[in-house]
C-alpha cells in the first residue's frame, strides 16, 4: 500500500506537501516556483522517485523507486545572504534529531557540510540551493535524501561501501511516513528558533554532534587537497581549517575526508 506522506507535516514546515510520483529532482522543480513565486514557505515537494536526483557540484543522487525519502523544503529564513549555509547546517541537525528520536539512538553523526553518517557510512545527503523570488526576497531550497530501507543491492556497486540506510542498520524494514513525520517536527522546531532568534546558536550545536573540532581533516575542492585541524564553524557556517603554519582559513566548500 503506497504510504500517505500528506499529514506528516508540522506549524509551519509541510503546511502543504505535494506527492509526485515521479520527478527528476525535487529541488529543480521546487526552485523554479520559488523563483516564480507560486511556492510558500514551508511548502515541501516530495517523490518517489527521481530521474535526475543531484548532489552538490551535479553528482548523481541515487535511489531505487519507493525505497528512500526524496524530499524538498522551501525555506525563506530571514537571515543575511552570507548567512545562508546554516540554514543547510539547521536542516542536517533537524534530520539527525528526528532520525535520532526515531532509532532512540546517538550513533548518527553529522558531516560538513550536510552529510548524516552512520558507522562511517553515508544515511542522508542534503543540498541547498539558494535564490532570489520575484519580490526580491532570499529563500533556500533544502533537498534531503535520506535511505531508509535500500538493501545492500540496492546500491550501486559504487555505493555499497560507503552508503548506508535504515534498513542496513537495523535489519527490518520502516515506515517512511513515521520517518517523515519526525524529522519535520524537528525541522521545524530548528527553523521556528532561526526565526525568532536568528543563527547564532546553529554553529555551535551543529559541531556539537558532529565531533571533529580539534581533529585532523582532510579537505577535497577542485582537485585541491588541503590537511590541517578543524578548529570548528565561524559564524557563517564556514569551516575553519588551522593548516601547518598555523594560518587559520575559512572553507566555505568541499568535502572533507
Ligand atoms: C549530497 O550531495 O549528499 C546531497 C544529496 C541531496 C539529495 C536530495 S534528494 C531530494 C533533493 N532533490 C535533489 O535533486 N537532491 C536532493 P554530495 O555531498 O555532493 O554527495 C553526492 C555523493 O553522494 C555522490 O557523488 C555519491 O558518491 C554519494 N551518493 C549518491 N547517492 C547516495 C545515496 N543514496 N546514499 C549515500 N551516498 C550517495
Amino acid at each position: 500500500m503506497p504510504e500517505d506522506f500528506t499529514t506528516c507535516g508540522a506549524e509551519l514546515i509541510g503546511r502543504s506537501i505535494r506527492v509526485l510520483p515521479v520527478i527528476d529532482s525535487t529541488n529543480d522543480l521546487l526552485k523554479a516556483e520559488a523563483e516564480d513565486s507560486i511556492s510558500d514557505e514551508g511548502d515541501i515537494i516530495i517523490t518517489e522517485h527521481q530521474t535526475a536526483g543531484r548532489g552538490r557540484l551535479n553528482r548523481q543522487w541515487e535511489s531505487p523507486p519507493g525505497k528512500s525519502l526524496l524530499l524538498s523544503i522551501l525555506l525563506k529564513p530571514e537571515i543575511l545572504s552570507e548567512k545562508l549555509q546554516l540554514a543547510g547546517l539547521m536542516v542536517s541537525l533537524g534530520v539527525l534529531d528526528g532520525l535520532s528520536g526515531y532509532l532512540e539512538s546517538e550513533n548518527i553523526r553529522l558531516k560538513w557540510p550536510n552529510d548524516l553518517m552512520a558507522g562511517g557510512r553515508k544515511l542522508c545527503g542534503i543540498l541547498s540551493d539558494a535564490g532570489v523570488d520575484k519580490t526580491g526576497r532570499n529563500f533556500v531550497i533544502t533537498g534531503i535524501g535520506i535511505n531508509i530501507n535500500q538493501t545492500p543491492v540496492d546500491f550501486t556497486e559504487l555505493l555499497r561501501d560507503t552508503a548506508t540506510s535504515l534498513y542496513i542498520m537495523t535489519g527490518c524494514q520502516h515506515s517512511r511516513s513515521a520517518v517523515l513525520k519526525l524529522v519535520i517536527a524537528r525541522v521545524d522546531e530548528h527553523y521556528r528558533r532561526l526565526k525568532t532568534e536568528g543563527g547564532d546558536w546553529i554553529a555551535p550545536a551543529w559541531l556539537k554532534r558532529a565531533g571533529i573540532t580539534g581533529r585532523e581533516i582532510e579537505i577535497i575542492d577542485n582537485n585541491n587537497t588541503i590537511r590541517g585541524i578543524c578548529r570548528g564553524l565561524n559564524e557563517n557556517g564556514a569551516l575553519l581549517l588551522e593548516l601547518p603554519d598555523g594560518v587559520v582559513r575559512e572553507i566555505y566548500s568541499g568535502d572533507v575526508n
